[in-house]
């Protein structure tokens, strides 16, 4: 079947996952998907799903060859994702492929959620469409785009990331009156980016007593992170913001945290236990937050996914991370390792890295009020990518795919 793909099939295939890239951060809970048709060898549309609620990239494409004054009767359709059957916020893309009269539609990636799953390249069939399905590294590509969306229409849950930042001596924190970085610039732009292209960002409440971050996604003013113009990146200083989730078994958020005074930067949500005070919980009530009570990681991860949360980027401290780990609720890790040694026992914990302080030990949902959970934690990457980012080395390591 995809024997059959040309290496110009997989060239219109490759631009059709470009063009995909370009809703990142912008569609979520739904799939970023590509489009590109193709006529007599030449392209005559291209289109990509652009905004949550809006045209799916088929129709998007089809939209541009009539703009163009184009037909595509007869034409290759290349989607990065089956084309949909159903009726949602947006009409099936099925009858509008049908419709147009396209001849071959050749696919990137299989749509696991349910409503989907085969049915509609089934229904192109039937309507005499050829239908073929991508192999190989752009299949896979395909794939990976989704990660998000695949494992929130699997299991779910959204997908979790690990972030993490480390000097050469493996240090994560940064001792008292050090400059409190550990990764270089460049790596904290991409954070900030990734943070906005993430559903929601956790930390331990260790790290918010330590730091008192923001977890906001602030726009950084290098050119290495350009949003397109137009894209909600782009609206002011700020772009879209990811809700800020504080791991927090006995609800010890100080009610003057920097993130409870901006909570209309975002809203935040306070993972507690059956152990926390009722007084406090009424508290931070009162103060804006939101509360969700979850003795288990896997529960509060659930819960998540339930408000359309797809993806949840891990930021601090170590405490949570085992937590995390020990439930083998990691599908990613992305680590930035710094060209730099402390070579001393740390004593300041966060700093923008993620640290661990002895409250947050029994503070983390996965910890019971003890000591985070050990015994045998280690997982080993299905595969892993490394870069230079600045002066830092970035390893990307994805251990479950979806
Ligand atoms: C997208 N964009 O380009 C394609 C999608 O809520 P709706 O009506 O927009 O439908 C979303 C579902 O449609 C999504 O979960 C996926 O299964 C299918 N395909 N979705 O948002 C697209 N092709
Ligand atoms: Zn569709």
């Amino acid at each position: 079947m995809a024997a059959s793909l040309t290496t110009a099939d997989l060239a219109h295939l490759r631009r059709a996952l470009e063009l995909a890239e370009l809703g990142r951060g912008r569609v979520s809970p739904n799939p970023l998907v590509g489009a590109v048709v193709v006529r007599d060898g030449e392209v005559i549309g291209e289109g990509y799903h652009a905004e949550l609620g809006e045209l799916h990239a088929e129709r998007a494409a089809l939209k541009d060859c009539a703009e163009r004054g184009e037909d595509p009767r007869g034409a290759t359709m290349y989607v990065t994702l089956e084309p949909c059957a159903h009726t949602g916020r947006q009409p099936p893309c099925v009858e509008a492929i049908l419709e147009a009269g396209i001849g071959r539609v050749v696919i990137g990636s299989d749509d696991p959620s349910e409503k989907a799953s085969g049915r509609g390249p089934r229904m192109l069939r039937d309507g005499g469409v050829e239908v073929e399905l991508a192999a190989g590294e752009e299949a896979t590509a395909a794939r990976l785009l989704n990660q998000p969306f695949r494992k929130h229409a699997r299991t779910g849950q959204p997908l979790v990331t690990l972030k993490m930042a480390m000097t050469l001596d493996g240090r994560t924190t940064i001792p008292e009156g050090d400059s409190p970085w550990i990764s270089g610039p460049e790596s904290r732009d991409l954070v900030h980016r990734w943070r906005a292209e993430s559903d929601a960002i956790a930390v331990g409440i260790g790290t918010v007593l330590a730091d008192d971050p923001l977890l906001t996604a602030r726009r950084p003013a290098r050119s290495s992170f350009a949003p397109q113009s137009g894209s909600n990146l782009d609206r002011g200083a700020e772009g879209r913001q990811p809700l800020r989730v504080v791991f927090d078994r006995q609800a010890r958020l100080p009610l003057d945290s920097q993130l409870l005074r901006t909570l209309d930067a975002s809203p935040v949500l306070v993972v507690v236990s059956q152990a926390a005070d009722q007084g406090r919980l009424a508290a931070l009530r009162d103060a804006g937050a939101e509360i969700l009570l979850a003795e288990e990681i896997d529960g509060a991860l659930t819960d998540l996914s339930r408000r359309s949360l797809t993806s949840l980027f891990l930021e601090g401290g170590r405490t949570l991370a085992s937590a995390f780990l020990a439930s083998g609720a990691i599908d990613e890790a992305r680590t930035f390792i710094a060209p730099v040694i402390l070579g001393q026992i740390a004593s300041r914990a966060g700093g923008g890295a993620g640290g661990t302080t002895p409250e947050e030990a029994s503070a983390t949902a996965g910890g019971g009020g003890s000591p985070a959970p050990t015994g045998p934690a280690r997982q080993v990457a299905l595969s892993r990518e490394v870069e230079e980012i600045g002066n830092d080395v970035l390893i990307t390591a994805r251990f479950k795919e979806w």
